[in-house]
C-alpha cells in the first residue's frame, strides 16, 4: 500500500489535464503526489524529467491509501466512482470543502475574472469558439479552453491578463465542480453519450446539471426540458428555432427566429423578443442547428455586455470548426462531408436533419465504432426520410444494422475505406456522403480527428480521379 503523507495532495491521472493540474499546483508550492491507474501511462518518462523527485504510483488506486491527503484532483477521464477513489466521495475538509475534487475546482478557486461556461451533448465546442470570437472581436482579453483546446488551469498562467475566461465543459468535469459559480452558463440540448461511465441518461444529465451552481445567468434550450435547470437562478433565458405560432408574441428573454421585414423585404430573422438581430441566412454555419447554435452565443455574450455588431461579424464570417459538418469536396454533384465530430446519436440525428432536406439527391450516411452502449433507433425514421444507404463499420455495425433495418438500404464493411469505395459505387449527383458514424472512435483510429483526417485523404484522392 502507498500512502499520501498528511497534507500532500493526490493529483488522479497523468494525461493533458493531470499534467495541468501538477503545474498549477507547482505554481502554488502546495506539495502533490501522482497516481495513474494504468500500469505504463503514456508520458511518464517525460513527466518524471519535467517533475524531479514528484512520487508517482502506477496501477491500481485501490493500493493507494488516500486518508491523509489534503484532497484528491481527478482527471475527466478517471470515473470518481471507481474502486479506491469511492471511499474519498461524500467526504468533506474540516471547513465543509469536499475531498474529491476536479481540475475545475481549482480553476474557479483561483480565477480572478468571470466565467462563461458551455455545456451540452453537442455543439459545445462550436457554441464555446463562438462566444470566444465575439468576445475577442469586441475588444474583450478573452481566454478559451478546458475540454477544448487548452486545459483551464493553464489559461490561468498563459493569460493572466484575462477579463474573461469562456470555457467549454464536459459531464465529466462538471460532475468534480462543487460550485463552478459562473456568470453565464449555457446548458444546449441533451441525448444520450458517455452512458458507459453515467449509467444511464438521468445519470448524465445529473452530471451536467452542476453547471448551474452558483450560476447568475444560464441559457437553455426552450425545446429540450432535459437542459432546464433544476434549482433556481437570477436570470434565466431560453433559446428556440421553433416557428412561433402566428400573432403569437416572443417573450423577452427567449431568442428564436421569426419572420421579419427590414423594408427591404420580409426573411426569417434572428430574434431576441420582439427584436430583430441579423437575417438568419447571414449566419454562415450551415443549417438550423447550427441557428440554435447562435442564438445560445448571442444570448450569454449580451448578458457579458458584447455588441450587437461585433456578434454580428463573428456569425457572418466563421466557417466552423475542422470536422463537424465539414464540406471537404464536391466531386461529379456529389458533396462528401465530414462530421466525424459526430460520436453519438444526437449529433448525427443533427447532421442529418439539417443536411437531408437541402439535399436534390439522397443521403448515403457512414457510420460506426464504439456506440457507447447508445440506443440507435431514433436515427432510422430521418434514415428513411433522406437515406439513400447507410454504409456501417467498426465494432458496433451490428448493433447499428439492427436498429435501422427496415428503414434504409444498409451496407456492412470491414472498415471506413472499404465505407468510401461502397459510397463511390452507389452515390449519384445531388446525393450527399456524410461521415457522421454516431460512435467514438477509439476502435479504429486513435481519436475523432484521426478519423476525420483518413475521411478527408480519401475524399482528396477521389477529388484527383483516384480510386479510393
Ligand atoms: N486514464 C486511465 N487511468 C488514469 C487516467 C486516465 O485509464 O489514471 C484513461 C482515461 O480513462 C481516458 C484517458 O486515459 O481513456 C484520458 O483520460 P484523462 O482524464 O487523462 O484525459 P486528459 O488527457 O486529461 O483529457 C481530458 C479530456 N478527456 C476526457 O475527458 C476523456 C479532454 O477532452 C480535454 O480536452 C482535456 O482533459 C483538457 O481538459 C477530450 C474528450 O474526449 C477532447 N472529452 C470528452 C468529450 O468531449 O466527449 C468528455
Ligand atoms: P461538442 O464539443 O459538444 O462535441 P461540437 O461543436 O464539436 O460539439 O459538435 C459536435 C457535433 O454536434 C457535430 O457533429 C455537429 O454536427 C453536431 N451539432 C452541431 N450543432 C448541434 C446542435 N445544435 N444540436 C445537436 N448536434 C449539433
Amino acid at each position: 500500500m502507498v500512502k499520501v503523507p498528511n497534507g500532500v495532495t493526490l493529483v488522479v491521472g497523468l494525461g493533458v489535464s493531470g499534467r495541468a493540474i501538477c503545474r498549477h499546483l507547482e505554481r502554488l508550492g502546495q506539495p502533490f503526489m501522482v497516481a495513474d491507474t494504468r500500469a505504463a501511462p503514456p508520458g511518464l518518462d517525460d513527466f518524471r524529467h519535467a517533475h524531479p523527485g514528484v512520487a508517482v504510483h502506477c496501477g491500481p488506486l485501490a493500493e493507494v491509501d488516500m486518508s491523509s491527503a489534503r484532497e484528491v484532483v481527478v482527471s475527466p477521464g478517471v470515473d470518481p466512482r471507481s474502486p479506491g477513489l469511492a471511499a474519498m466521495a461524500g467526504r468533506v475538509s474540516a471547513t465543509g470543502e469536499p475531498l474529491l475534487i476536479g481540475e475545475i475546482a481549482l480553476f474557479v478557486r483561483a480565477a480572478r475574472a468571470p466565467i462563461a461556461a458551455i455545456t451540452g451533448a453537442n455543439a459545445k465546442s462550436t457554441v464555446t469558439t463562438l462566444l470566444g470570437e465575439m468576445a475577442a472581436e469586441a475588444g474583450r482579453r478573452v481566454a478559451v479552453g478546458g475540454n477544448l483546446g487548452t486545459p483551464a488551469l493553464d489559461l490561468l498562467a498563459e493569460r493572466s491578463d484575462a477579463e474573461l475566461f469562456v470555457l467549454e465543459l464536459s459531464s465529466f468535469q462538471l460532475e468534480t465542480t462543487p460550485c463552478l459559480g459562473a456568470e453565464s452558463v449555457a446548458f444546449l440540448n441533451l441525448s444520450e453519450d458517455h452512458l458507459d461511465r453515467h449509467g444511464d441518461l438521468a445519470g448524465y444529465r445529473a452530471a451536467k446539471q452542476a453547471i448551474f451552481r452558483g450560476a447568475r445567468h444560464a441559457v437553455v434550450n426552450a425545446e429540450d426540458p432535459a437542459t432546464w435547470p433544476d434549482v433556481s437562478l437570477p436570470a434565466l433565458e431560453r433559446f428556440t428555432t421553433a416557428t412561433p405560432a402566428p400573432g403569437s408574441e416572443r417573450e423577452a428573454a427567449e431568442w428564436g427566429i421569426a419572420v421579419h421585414d427590414d423594408g427591404k423585404g420580409s426573411c426569417d430573422w434572428l430574434m431576441h423578443g420582439e427584436t430583430a438581430l441579423m437575417p438568419a441566412a447571414a449566419v454562415r454555419l450551415p443549417g438550423r442547428h447550427n441557428q440554435a447554435n447562435a442564438l445560445a452565443a448571442l444570448a450569454m455574450g449580451h448578458r457579458l455586455g458584447l455588441e450587437l455588431s461585433s456578434m454580428r461579424r463573428v456569425l457572418e464570417r466563421f466557417a466552423g470548426l475542422p470536422h463537424r459538418g465539414e464540406l471537404v469536396a464536391d466531386i461529379d454533384g456529389v458533396r462528401w462531408i465530414n462530421d466525424s465530430k459526430g460520436t453519438n446519436v444526437g449529433a448525427t440525428l443533427a447532421a442529418i436533419a439539417g443536411l437531408g432536406p437541402t439535399l436534390s439527391g439522397r443521403l448515403i450516411l457512414l457510420a460506426g465504432g464504439e456506440g457507447k452502449g447508445a440506443d440507435f433507433v431514433p436515427l432510422a425514421a430521418p434514415l428513411a426520410r433522406h437515406g439513400r444507404e447507410a454504409i456501417l463499420f467498426g465494432r458496433d455495425a451490428g448493433r447499428l444494422a439492427a436498429a435501422l433495418e427496415g428503414a434504409v438500404a444498409l451496407t456492412r464493411v470491414d472498415d471506413l475505406t472499404a465505407a468510401m469505395a461502397r459510397a463511390v459505387e452507389i452515390a449519384a449527383p445531388g446525393d450527399c456522403v456524410l461521415l457522421s458514424p454516431a460512435c467514438a472512435s477509439l476502435d479504429q483510429f486513435t481519436d475523432y480527428q484521426a478519423r476525420g483526417e483518413a475521411f478527408r485523404a480519401i475524399v482528396r484522392r477521389l477529388d484527383g480521379g483516384d480510386a479510393p
